[in-house]
């Protein structure tokens, strides 16, 4: 691919030097450059293909990185990173100590705020406006945000305070009628009707509105701009009502109208905050996108010619294995349903979906109301199942405890990508749900270890009813062992004994277990034979299991993929201050370091952070040789 423009960008001061013409061939090259990057890392395609030419736009526009630009969620990021300063490092997105795959403030002086979790970006815009205003400072703060991340909560919060402050900042809507999935909502429905209501033909007598309200030297641009302009109006009733100047629509694939009304836009002198809605195709320019469902939201590596998929496994992931299991058991229980926060294919609820349509609730990228929602159906005797990703499960924390757990209602969390995820990074881990869902009383959590055991857990909630529950899983696939076809309920906080040895025993809590059999085998290499057992439960713990753990080993060793204060710390406390007896086992614990982990392979991570088999291993190989003798010698001080 030829790149005889892009080759002499590195930042957007070169591209400030071309012309309106050569804006355009760059918007080619950055778009290819985009898709052969994405071609061979994988990552986010369609919200980048998106925004190529609102991107070199604004970076024509305005003096970034002076003037401040915030990308909402990140994922539509790429061709601002290949403008700012990262071209020659664009191929290491994604992997370890490569570029990042969402916006980080430490990659570049050009990524004024960290996103990845959506809708933040007109806060983070208001708090960057006022300190501007406060320090006297005219830097111009430009928010970007999509239609599907206006759905959120947040977002909201932001217009009202901003729409009320006459800050002059400015928000850009990037309408693309996409979030992951189709967009859901009265918002979403809103636009659409805007899109094609006779504001929308009716250009002139629009345009004589916006005379009247804007200043005039950005009146006369704008009039100027009117053979760029294919239908810029003006009277999104709503965002003025709300104290913004609404713009537009305008296309956003149409450089020449989106230089000419940013400039119009940069210069004025309005009093108000400007609301620019710009229509754009999410995949635009990529067939292979433009034709798929998700427009190739987020991809594997692929092939750019065909856009196929280069990943071939056929393995069945955790998220599809919760939406057949969800759409069996609803078969026989109809007061089950299902809610997800703009996340159908995501948690695997799109077999739901197809099965149980009038079961389904999608409610946009809205993890709070998702929650207390969940929390009013269950007060009427219904079964929800609310699948949420545990990282964005973090934003409905309040709902948790008062909407939930404090009236003690049968809500249940199916909770997705639990642990490290590997490329997608520490905004995307699921580091804390064990953590901050054990503290909370009147919880059942549990993780399964296998699929066989998530599909066990899934059929126990279906009869948790008098109180909340939750299942966390990880990412990825996993194998399904057929031989066992089990599908009964786990009895509620009862653990099980996987392989019988001595003097050390493992106490394993969800997705490590593979691992944890792995270091087996080396141990068993090494002599050493240990005791594995699975907790499935990280509340209420398997005290009868830990009492015969602690009585029969001299070591004992909990592993978890999650953050400090979860399991291990329920079984520390159990030991400490529940247990009368005392106890001469050592006791260990592997969870996550005290640190965000950094995007790399999962198998990276893991080793990072002592969680592979090598590392379990190793570190009780380890303990076994510095301690054996003493744990003897300290055993037969106790029983004489
Ligand atoms: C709080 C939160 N929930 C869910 C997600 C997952 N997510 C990432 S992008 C996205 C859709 C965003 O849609 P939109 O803002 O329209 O951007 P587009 O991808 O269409 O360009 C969702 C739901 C997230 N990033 N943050």
């Amino acid at each position: 691919m030829s790149y005889k423009l892009l080759n002499k960008i590195n930042f957007p001061s070169d591209l400030r030097k071309l012309s309106l013409i050569e804006l355009e061939n760059l918007s080619n090259e950055l778009r290819n450059k985009t898709i052969e990057t994405v071609s061979k890392t994988g990552g986010h395609l369609g919200a980048g293909l998106g925004v190529v030419e609102l991107t070199i736009a604004l970076h024509f526009v305005f003096n970034t990185p002076r003037d401040r630009l915030i990308w909402d969620v990140g994922h539509q990021s790429y061709p601002h990173k290949i403008l700012t300063g990262r071209k020659n490092k664009i191929e290491t997105l994604r992997q370890k100590n490569g570029l990042y795959g969402f916006v980080k403030r430490s990659e570049s002086e050009y990524d004024p705020f960290g996103t990845a979790h959506s809708s933040t970006s007109i806060s983070a815009g208001m708090g960057m406006k006022v300190a501007k205003d406060l320090n006297n400072d005219n830097a111009k703060i430009i928010s970007v945000i999509g239609d599907g991340a206006l759905s959120a909560g947040m977002a909201y919060e932001a217009l009202n305070n901003v729409g009320a402050s006459n800050k002059q900042m400015i928000v850009i809507l990037n309408d693309n009628d996409m979030s992951i999935d189709r967009p859901v909502g009265a918002m979403s429905n809103y636009l659409t009707k805007l899109l094609s209501s006779k504001q929308y033909t009716n250009v002139r007598s629009l345009l004589k509105k916006i005379s009247t309200k804007l200043s005039n030297s950005v009146s006369k641009t704008l009039y100027k701009a009117e053979e760029f302009s294919k239908g810029l109006v003006t009277g999104g009733t709503l965002f003025e009502e709300l104290g913004f100047y609404y713009l537009g629509p305008i296309d956003g694939h149409d450089i020449k109208t989106l230089v000419q009304v940013l400039e119009n836009i940069k210069d004025s002198s309005v009093d108000k905050p400007i609301f620019l809605h710009c229509v754009t195709k999410k995949g635009y320019g990529y067939e292979p996108a433009e034709k798929s469902d998700d427009k190739f939201h987020g991809v594997n590596k692929f092939d750019v010619k065909t856009g196929q998929s280069l990943n071939s496994s056929n393995k069945k992931t955790y998220s599809s294995i919760f939406g057949e299991t969800l759409s069996n058991v609803a078969k026989n229980d109809e007061k089950i349903v299902a809610l997800t926060a703009a996340m159908i294919s995501g948690t695997g609820l799109d077999i739901f979906n197809s099965q149980y349509p009038d079961r389904l609730f999608d409610v946009g990228i809205a993890e709070q109301h998702a929650v207390t929602m969940a929390a009013g159906l269950a007060t009427e005797g219904f079964k929800p199942y609310v699948a949420i990703y545990s990282t964005f499960l973090q934003r409905a924390y309040d709902q948790i405890v008062h909407d939930v757990a404090l009236q003690k209602l049968p809500v249940r969390f199916a909770i997705d990508r639990a642990g490290l995820v590997g490329a997608d990074g520490p905004t995307h881990a699921g580091s804390y749900d064990i953590t901050f869902l054990s503290t909370l009383p009147n919880f059942i959590i549990m993780a399964p270890s296998n699929q066989n055991e998530l599909i066990r857990m899934i059929n126990t909630t279906v009869f948790i009813n008098d109180r909340p529950s939750a299942f966390r899983y990880p990412r990825g696939t996993g194998e399904i062992n057929n031989n066992d076809n089990n599908i009964d309920p786990i009895e509620i906080g009862k653990g099980i004994i996987l392989e019988e040895g001595n003097e050390v025993a493992i106490l394993n809590l969800g997705s490590r277990l593979q691992s944890c059999q792995e270091a087996i085998k080396i141990l068993n290499a090494n002599g050493i034979q240990p005791t594995l057992a699975d907790a499935r439960f990280a509340k209420p713990i398997d005290t009868n299991l830990l009492e015969q753990l602690l009585d029969n080993h001299k070591y004992l060793l909990t592993i978890e993929e999650g953050s400090s204060g979860g399991f291990s710390s329920s079984v520390l406390n159990y030991i400490h201050n529940e247990r009368i007896k005392i106890t001469s086992t050592k006791v260990n614990n592997i969870f996550f370091p005290d640190k965000f982990i950094d995007h790399q392979s999962p198998e990276e991570q893991y080793s990072e952070i002592g969680m592979d088999a090598d590392s379990i291993a190793k570190k009780i190989i380890q303990i076994y040789q510095d301690n054996v003798v003493n744990f003897q010698s300290f055993n037969k001080n106790i029983s004489n």
